[in-house]
């Protein structure tokens, strides 16, 4: 069974408790229960993690390697501005990733603007709201299962 592992960084287990305004109203949780349900329809598998601590996550995705993932979807929070190490792990393990942003963050502050992450994404998705997620997904099954 194709696996993929949705990462989730620093804040993100706020989604729909704080700042409706930029982020929306859906939970992390609502997000992971749609997302689940999208690859068991296809018969995938999805492990789910959110961590707002940086070394978590690149453990996670060490992790992500040993289990043969084939396709990660990481929203890094604020460590996408950030985060050598996170760019570090990714490119270690080698495995394609979708860089997705609930919010545009070419529209935003100007330090949002630099991600260390995205010239080494599979794809970046920002600005389509929580629908991002899906489309990131739908897309690494399409590409990968
Ligand atoms: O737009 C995005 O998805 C971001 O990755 C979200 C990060 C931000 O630092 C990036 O520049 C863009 C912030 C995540 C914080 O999430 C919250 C959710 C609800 C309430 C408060 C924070």
């Amino acid at each position: 069974m194709t696996k993929f592992m949705l990462l989730n960084g620093p804040n993100l287990n706020l989604l729909g408790k704080r700042e409706p305004e930029i982020y929306g109203s859906n939970t992390l949780e609502d997000i992971e229960k749609k997302l689940i349900e999208l690859t068991k329809l296809e018969e995938c598998e999805l492990i789910s993690y959110q961590s707002n601590a940086e070394h978590e996550l690149v453990d996670k995705i060490h992790t992500a390697k040993e289990l043969d993932v084939k396709c990660i979807i990481i929203n890094p929070g604020a460590l996408t501005h950030s985060s050598i190490a996170l760019r570090d792990a990714l490119s270690g393990v080698n495995i394609p990733f979708i860089e997705v942003h609930i919010s545009n963050i070419y529209a935003r502050e100007d330090f949002r603007k630099k991600s260390f992450l995205s010239d080494i994404a599979e794809g970046v998705i920002s600005g389509l709201g929580v629908k991002g997620y899906e489309l990131a997904l739908l897309k690494a099954i399409d590409k990968f299962n």
